[in-house]
């Protein structure tokens, strides 16, 4: 009897050690985690805009005048590569229409240019380079589309959800299918060269084009100003809000009983809406010049801009998408690669060496031995330390064992039970006493904390305040930035 009370007792500690916690809300899908794990991406504008020197182009623009002298598409990847970017998205149509690659779909695309005779694929060149240097492959192709004839008239959607299937056909699987939210407007529309107006509530019948993407590219998270895998962010400076959930709800506007893209304007959108209905986080793109297009006259930001970027919306939860423009010759200018590689650096290096990892580590809760908190040093973001199921405030306490001198912390939650922690402070052993360094409020798949100035201590303490459940920590990091 005492045999089996023991063998009981016995099982039910490893039961409870075994036990993960219940999810949090709403939760990321399989393809949100493999878009979390990114951070960093690129998204290329390269058209006849780029030879006309603008930003949109009207959509009249002859298919001759895109003629790059040297087009070198590794030489775009290698160099995005070097800034640390994992993915890559080509605009295969923006606003001006103009195809990259030979579709059936219209005659304005890149058959009828130089470019290789006539014969080239310019999606495809892109895409097997990024494939060839391991980065992964997505595509953006415009709804809205000034050079068309048929733009605005019912005979549009099949034109622009042909497009989407010949793209999502060929070139392999896709990590993201980008729509942009700019609809309408003036254009050369076959010549007319007018104002043509749409209702962007049910013009591009959103619910059954994406149901085009969902089934040929299950594996693509669709980007749109309001959501539906990722969210745009709702500024192009690259910046997440200081707060920032993941979790959003997108509002139909007034009047509407529908959220649909081309709205922009939502006040939520750089915060996120804590408990919001889906897992929606959010996608900060910004361009590393001033323009989307390649401009001669405009330069890359500097490293030291990239990094704070990096710092506001990859360290703030969301995925950075860096806007690569390639020039005249069809390759980046030489400051773009030097900044991308110094940049890339920066966060390579800064990165590589856990001050915290061979400190000692005590936790006032554990779950259970699976989810003790020295899974937040093991570098390892699928192990975590949990609390059990009542305890909603916990500490860990690390011992570093000698003075560490850091202006970075990092901190990740286990997302894949939802974002949980609301409020947490950091502290200091400094002078015989504990000092806060650090008040905090979301963390989700990444927080990055900047301190205004580097601080020496050999003792930290991670105090979570406040949670609406257990509490998940995946990873812990404390890093001195480098030049
Ligand atoms: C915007 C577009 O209108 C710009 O031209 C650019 O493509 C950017 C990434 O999205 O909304």
């Amino acid at each position: 009897m005492k045999w089996l009370m023991l063998t009981f007792l016995s099982l039910s500690a490893f039961v409870n050690a075994q036990n993960p916690p219940k999810p949090y809300g709403a939760l990321p899908s399989k393809r949100q985690l493999a878009w979390h794990d990114l951070e960093i991406y690129g998204l290329i504008h390269f058209t006849p805009t780029t030879f006309e020197n603008k930003e949109w182009g009207f959509g009249d623009a002859d298919p001759k005048t895109f003629n790059p002298t040297d087009f070198n598409a590794d030489q775009i990847i290698k160099a995005a590569k070097a800034g640390g970017l994992k993915g890559i998205i080509l605009v295969a149509k923006h606003h001006d229409g103009f195809a990259l690659w030979p579709t059936k779909t219209t005659e304005y695309n890149i058959s009828k240019s130089p470019f290789k005779g006539g014969e080239g694929d310019l999606v495809r060149e892109i895409e097997q380079a990024a494939r060839k240097n391991g980065l992964k492959f997505g595509v953006y192709c415009s709804p809205w589309d000034r050079n068309n004839a048929k733009y605005g008239t019912s005979e549009y959607l099949s034109i622009y959800q042909a497009q989407l299937k010949e793209l999502y056909s060929n070139y392999g699987e896709l990590f993201m299918s980008w729509h942009d939210g700019a609809n309408g407007g003036d254009g050369f529309y076959g010549g007319a060269k007018e104002k043509r107006s749409i209702d962007n509530t049910t013009y591009y019948d959103w619910n059954n084009t994406w149901a085009i993407t969902r089934k040929m590219q299950p594996m693509a998270n669709i980007f749109s100003d309001i959501g539906l895998d990722i969210r745009w962010v709702g500024n192009e400076n690259g910046n997440a809000a200081e707060t920032s959930w993941a979790t959003f709800t997108p509002l139909p506007p007034e009047g509407k009983n529908v959220a649909v893209p081309g709205q922009a304007n939502y006040p939520q959108s750089p915060e996120g809406i804590r408990n919001g209905k889906f897992w929606m986080p959010a996608e900060c793109d910004v361009p590393l010049r001033k323009g989307w297009f390649f401009h001669p006259q405009e330069s890359p930001k500097t490293p030291e801009t990239l990094f704070d970027l990096y710092l506001k919306s990859v360290g703030r939860g969301a995925d950075l998408d860096l806007g690569l423009a390639p020039d005249l010759r069809g390759q980046l200018r030489e400051d773009d690669v030097a900044a991308l590689k110094v940049f890339g650096d920066m966060v390579k290096h800064t990165f590589e060496n856990n001050l915290a990892k061979n400190a000692t580590i005590t936790s006032s809760n554990m779950r259970g031995k699976n989810y003790n908190a020295v899974k937040i040093l093991d570098s390892d973001k699928l192990s975590y330390w949990a609390t059990s199921d009542d305890v909603h405030q916990a500490s860990i306490e690390m011992d570093l064992k000698s003075p560490k001198t850091f202006d970075i912390i990092s901190l990740q939650e286990y997302i894949p039970l939802g974002q949980r922690i609301e409020n947490y402070n950091i502290e200091i052993f400094e002078n015989d006493a504990w000092k806060t360094i650090y008040e905090g409020t979301s963390i989700g798949a990444k927080r990055l904390i900047k301190l205004e100035s580097p601080v020496t201590t050999s003792k930290i303490k991670l105090n979570i305040t406040k949670s609406p459940v257990c509490v998940t920590l995946s990873e812990f990091g404390i890093y001195k930035k480098t030049e």
